[in-house]
């Protein structure tokens, strides 16, 4: 079996994250690619140098011959191997749905800081941040957290059941990144997610997964990632 190597930024925990998680928890043998060489890694799989389609964006997972980017897509082909996939044909399409679900919330997170163009930086188009964070919060937020929440009560506390699956991770760790990015906001919207927390729980509680959480692999949410805290937004 081929080694697993996934190119992602080395300084954060991004769309990519989801991807080093399921590996972590599977204890499958894989390479962090970035982490071992520097961001020229990611550079050299953005201009094709790892062969097969070119990706538009990080994360790129490379495995013998395969060379696959859309972290939706890496996670869908990581899940058998990494024995976090719903166990039913229906179940792989619902568990595809809520993914891509979150993907978009994530997304929305990101254009919170990055309103008008990821090529500014965000000191550049402050004053849309602060508007766009403003509607995210007002509603959008709590919005998308109560549609999962409702899928997951509905489904026995988690999103596909009967097993915990990869959308499941991706929950646990959008969860986080959102405590992290606007912890007022999601402080009061705590007590109206009591599934959703016990899942993230309950996934961090994985054994292989929290000593990866707990050792140096795993990086602290900052400002060069998709969940960032800035004060000013949410004040
Ligand atoms: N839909 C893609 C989005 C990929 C993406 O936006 N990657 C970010 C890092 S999280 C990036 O490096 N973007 C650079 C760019 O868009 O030029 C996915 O889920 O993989």
């Amino acid at each position: 079996m081929a080694l697993y190597e996934l190119y992602y930024w080395p300084m954060l925990p991004g769309r990519g994250e989801v991807l080093r998680m399921m590996l972590e928890d599977a204890g499958v043998d894989y390479r962090d690619v970035a982490r071992e060489e520097g961001i020229e890694a990611v550079v050299k799989a953005r201009q094709g140098g790892l062969g097969g389609v070119v990706p538009f964006a990080p994360p790129v997972l490379r495995h013998g011959e395969l060379v696959l980017s859309q972290s939706s897509v890496i996670a869908r082909y990581l899940c058998e191997p990494c024995g976090l996939a719903p166990r039913s044909e229906p179940g792989k399409l619902l568990a595809d749905q809520h993914f891509l679900g979150w993907a978009d919330l994530v997304g929305e997170v990101h254009d919170t800081h990055h309103p008008i163009s990821v090529g500014l930086r965000y000191e550049e188009q402050r004053e849309a941040a602060k508007q766009r964070t403003d509607r995210f919060l007002d509603g959008r937020l709590a919005q998308w957290l109560a549609h999962f929440e409702d899928i997951i009560s509905d489904a026995g506390g988690v999103h596909v059941g009967p097993d915990i699956t990869y959308v499941d991770l991706q929950a646990r760790f959008v969860l986080r990144g959102i405590a992290y990015a606007f912890p007022k906001a999601f402080d009061q919207l705590r007590a109206k997610i009591p599934s959703l927390l016990a899942l993230a729980d309950r996934v961090e509680a994985r054994p292989r997964l929290a000593a990866y959480l707990a050792s140096s692999r795993a990086l602290p949410f900052n400002e060069h990632g998709i969940f960032r805290h800035y004060p000013e937004l949410e004040g």
